[in-house]
């Protein structure tokens, strides 16, 4: 019997809402398996947490994580905290520590799941976007000089180590390897601005991808990139970038697949020393917290995604098929893909599709 031990934080908005549905997930798979159980610990962290006593996680929160097999994250973020202060206290630190460098976010266009794309077929957008994770532009380097002055001067630099740089290329070049039907890696920069890191960014993805010659591969500007992501995105397999790019670039595919609710991501750390973290890409979504619309499954996607890197790959698939099938039925689905079922209503869909088989 193999039993993992799961963190869970559901945070803040709907972070709650979808993280209860993606539990339902797990539970229907361990009922459906006899040799795999989940011992879970849940976290009350997030913005009442600040509220109550001024951090978005306790002192020694990273050290408590450190001992899981894997953590569950809903979403953060708050109306009345500055967005800098609940991302820098929480989501970041914990990418980081756990140095889960390998962002994997897929977009995927569902048979039931229309794209506002016009004339796009069920499958035709099927990428994933590979996000370095711990350095880029969302490193916390930088500074601030005579606030408030007329002299105030502010610096914030944007960091690529070659370890992470390498990494982030190396994963998504790997991945497009064993990816049935994937043969192209799309390096995204903007290495005619940014002359140090991007320009570093190019040339390390030339060398790594002389490794792979048996792979396309293709170097796009941001610009370009975002254009034929709205106008072409079925010509992408696996798209590679920093920190920044890829999260926007993300948001684009997640919309044209269909919807953010679907979006899944897996922060890996890929020598495992440490737990890999495991969330909907889309965040608090403050307009739509306690209606009970959001949709749960990009959450659910996520649990696939953590039991596949569990080393659970048949469980994972049964849950990709769940959501599959809920989609394709289109008679449980929240009001983004123009439904009306609850958020609980679709978790107890996604259930009952598992447990069914
Ligand atoms: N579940 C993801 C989440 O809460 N996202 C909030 C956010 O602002 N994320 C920014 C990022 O992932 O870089």
């Amino acid at each position: 019997m193999a039993e993992y031990k799961l963190a869970v934080i559901p945070g803040d908005g709907v972070g709650p809402e979808v993280i209860a549905e993606g539990r339902k997930a797990i539970e229907a798979v361990v009922r459906g398996s006899a040799d795999l159980s989940f011992d879970y610990t849940e976290f009350p962290w997030g913005s009442d947490y600040y509220r109550e006593t001024g951090r978005l996680m306790p002192e020694d929160g990273l050290e408590q994580l450190g001992a899981f097999d894997a953590i569950l994250f809903g979403a953060v973020g708050d109306p009345q905290i500055p967005d800098h202060i609940t991302l820098n206290g929480l989501l970041l630190p914990m990418r980081r520590a756990f140095d889960q460098g390998v962002c994997i976010r897929p977009s995927y266009l569902y048979p039931g799941v229309a794209s506002p794309l016009a004339g796009k077929q069920a499958g035709e957008i099927d990428l994933v976007i590979f996000r370095e994770n711990t350095e880029g532009e969302y490193a916390p380097v930088g500074g601030r000089l005579y606030p408030g002055t007329g002299y105030e001067t502010v610096v914030q630099s944007n960091i690529f180590t070659r370890r992470g740089t390498e990494r982030i290329i190396r994963a998504a070049f790997e991945y497009c390897d064993r990816r049935d039907g994937y043969n192209k890696v799309t390096s995204v920069t903007k290495s005619n601005a940014q002359a140090f890191g991007m320009v570093f960014w190019d040339e390390v993805f030339r060398e790594v991808a002389a490794e792979y010659s048996h792979i396309q591969t293709e170097s796009l500007l941001v610009d370009r990139a975002c254009m034929d992501l709205v106008r072409w995105p079925e010509d992408f397999d696996v798209m590679v970038a920093s920190n920044l790019f890829a999260d926007i670039l993300s948001d684009i595919a997640a919309v044209v697949s269909g919807s953010m609710g679907l979006a899944p991501s897996a922060n890996i750390n890929p020598e495992r020393q440490y737990p890999s973290m495991f969330e909907p890409v889309h965040g608090a979504a403050f307009d739509i917290t306690g209606k009970g619309i959001a949709n749960p499954l990009a959450t659910v996607s996520a649990v696939a995604m953590m039991l596949e890197h569990l080393g659970r790959p048949q469980e994972a698939s049964r849950v990709d098929q769940a959501v599959s099938q809920c989609l394709n039925e289109r008679s449980v689905v929240t009001p983004d893909l123009g439904g009306s079922a609850t958020t609980a209503q679709v978790g107890d869909e996604v259930a009952r599709l598992l447990e069914q088989g």
